[in-house]
């Protein structure tokens, strides 16, 4: 039985501050603007506020390049406004989280400045610098926003490593020093009231020592050195250090966003007796759709593995350790456009993918606008792009003669700024997100979907996620019932029991993944008396059910249902 805990009872909400609301008329979102709309978050009920980072950033990557980790970024505001943003939170009752990026800085940042200036300086060593090899890289390894991962500096005549952007340095978690300044910046939040760390790429701090060259393998991540730096040896010694140094003496809430760790590797991240972190962000739902090269390399997913995936994560992580459930976030494509359908069947396929998020095992996180069905864009011009990856893969792919309209295509698809474009409060212009010039435009569909129209609307999208989030609250059978999988082979349906042996409570739910359909047949040891709808996203549906009405079930596109057995 797993441990009860607030935050696994929570509902995260992610916010990207740029893109969120804008207060003051300059066209990027910031605190007073999220500060605005707290009352929008208590009314749709969540419990955890996730904010992308708001440190000083010359802002290459939005914030994700830091230079000051103790200070406000001007456009988002002040220090005041940071503990309004976080009073304003607490008195509703909601927790704040922040976004921990600490595998690099900014080279903005004054320890990379002091880093460059020679090689015998004191902050030298806070980075990773290598003379270079006959003429060229230190190794093969490449950036994840293309090119090599690393940048000749001539000052010093050597090189430094980026697996980001060159403006990214990595930190070198090897040095002792770099580490208890992190620890000590940690503290410094967490003593200002910070209930949580969301901790970017945290799997990617330990580089191996050696810094081979990635083998010619024609698959990601090994072609760009992923094997070489992502769960390296130390990794494990880096994240006990940091629960004996800071987390195990602050009662809060922790996710790692781990890229390439299964369920089984799991285990050693979020069991609760290695007390290291409570829950992962993993990626093997969001690169179901990714080729052998990567993310812009694009494939089919199917709903096989999608099953299998999450069944997996499920049972292994059952006994010891915590799900965390997302499908989007601010680099991935809008969840309705990716797994749903974000024409027809709009808001039938997004309530489906909600009910989805909401009903497993684990904490649910809600990527803003999702809660009201936001798509996917399509800017007719690369110069309405803003994401530094999408730019430099354009780039890219220009140089190697790859046809523009094609590279449009896979952008349209895969791009980051499709889950960046501002979130759609109104009608109004630049719906409502500012008065000013958006720093990216807003999707065209605003005047379609907006928070203003999903109010008024009973049978809205937000309509169902309040309600989904309040089942949650009132019944811990949502959030601690264990899992079982039903119909394993069916192509088109995911179902599954969920039990929670405290009040011998049964959920069902059956979710229909395409728009054609289909029939649910209840396995026949599964018995029970009635069953009594609590959601679903046609109006119609069956209020109580008894067996025999599952003995041949049609399911309409995208049906999803939920019923309680006895
Ligand atoms: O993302 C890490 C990461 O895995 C991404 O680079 C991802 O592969 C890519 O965005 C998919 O398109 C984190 C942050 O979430 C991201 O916004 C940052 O750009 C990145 O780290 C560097 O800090
Ligand atoms: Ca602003």
């Amino acid at each position: 039985m797993p441990k009860k805990k607030w935050w696994k009872e929570s509902v995260v909400y992610q916010i990207y501050p740029r893109s969120f609301k804008d207060s003051n008329g300059d066209g990027t979102g910031d605190l007073q603007g999220i500060i605005s709309k707290l009352d929008y978050l208590k009314y749709l009920g969540i419990s955890v506020l996730w904010i992308s980072p708001v440190y000083h950033s010359p802002n290459v990557d939005n914030g994700y390049d830091i230079s000051d980790y103790r200070g406000i970024m001007t456009e988002m505001g002040t220090m005041a406004d940071w503990e309004a943003l976080r009073d304003g939170l607490h008195s509703r009752g909601m927790k704040l989280v922040m976004d921990l990026v600490v595998n690099h800085t900014s080279d903005q940042h004054r320890w990379f400045q002091e880093s460059r200036l020679s090689k015998d300086n004191p902050y030298r060593d806070y980075y990773i610098w290598r003379p270079g090899k006959e003429g060229k890289e230190p190794n093969n390894w490449s950036s994840e926003f293309s090119g090599s991962a690393w940048e000749y500096d001539a000052l010093t005549e050597e090189y430094y490593l980026h697996v980001f952007s060159k403006n990214q340095p990595d930190l070198n978690w090897d040095n002792k020093t770099v580490r208890y300044e992190i620890y000590d910046m940690m503290k410094w939040w967490l003593d200002k009231g910070v209930d949580g760390f969301r901790m970017d790429v945290i799997n990617m701090i330990a580089k191996d020592p050696e810094l081979p060259d990635a083998p010619p393998v024609n698959s990601s991540p090994y072609q760009w050195g992923g094997e070489f730096f992502i769960n390296g040896p130390r990794l494990r010694y880096y994240l006990r250090e940091m629960h004996t140094k800071v987390l195990c003496k602050y009662d809060l809430m922790t996710v790692g966003e781990t890229r390439w760790v299964d369920a089984d590797m799991a285990r050693f991240f979020v069991d609760e007796y290695r007390h290291e972190l409570n829950m992962l962000f993993h990626f093997e739902l969001l690169e179901l759709d990714y080729g052998p090269d990567g993310k812009w390399d694009k494939k089919a997913w199917e709903l096989a593995d999608f099953k299998r995936i999450i069944s997996n994560w499920q049972t292994k992580l059952a006994e010891s350790g915590w799900n965390s459930h997302f499908l989007s976030n601010h680099d991935h494509p809008r969840m309705v456009s990716r797994f749903g359908n974000d024409t027809t069947y709009r808001v039938e396929s997004a309530k489906m993918l909600a009910t989805l998020l909401h009903t497993l095992q684990g904490t649910p996180y809600i990527y803003q606008g999702d809660e009201i069905g936001m798509t996917n864009v399509r800017f007719p011009s690369i110069e309405h792009y803003r994401d530094i990856e999408t730019l430099n893969m354009y780039e890219e792919g220009l140089k190697n003669s790859k046809d523009p309209q094609e590279l449009r295509e896979i952008i349209y698809e895969k791009g980051r700024d499709n889950a960046r474009t501002p979130m759609q409060w109104d009608d109004s212009p630049h719906a409502g997100f500012t008065d000013g010039t958006p720093w990216i435009n807003v999707n065209s569909n605003y005047q379609e979907i907006n928070v203003e129209q999903a109010q008024q609307d009973p049978s809205s999208i937000l309509h169902y996620y309040r309600k989904l989030i309040e089942l949650r609250r009132q019944y811990p059978l949502f959030v601690y019932g264990d899992y079982k999988l039903l119909l394993p082979k069916h192509t088109q349906i995911y179902s599954y029991l969920r039990r929670w042996e405290e009040n011998a409570e049964t959920l069902l739910v059956i979710l229909n993944f395409f728009e054609e359909s289909t029939t649910f047949i209840l396995p026949e040891r599964v018995t029970f008396q009635t069953g009594r709808l609590l959601i679903a996203n046609y109006p119609d549906t069956n209020p109580v059910i008894e067996m025999a009405d599952l003995k041949d079930f049609t399911l309409r596109p995208y049906e999803a249902c939920v019923y309680l057995l006895d």
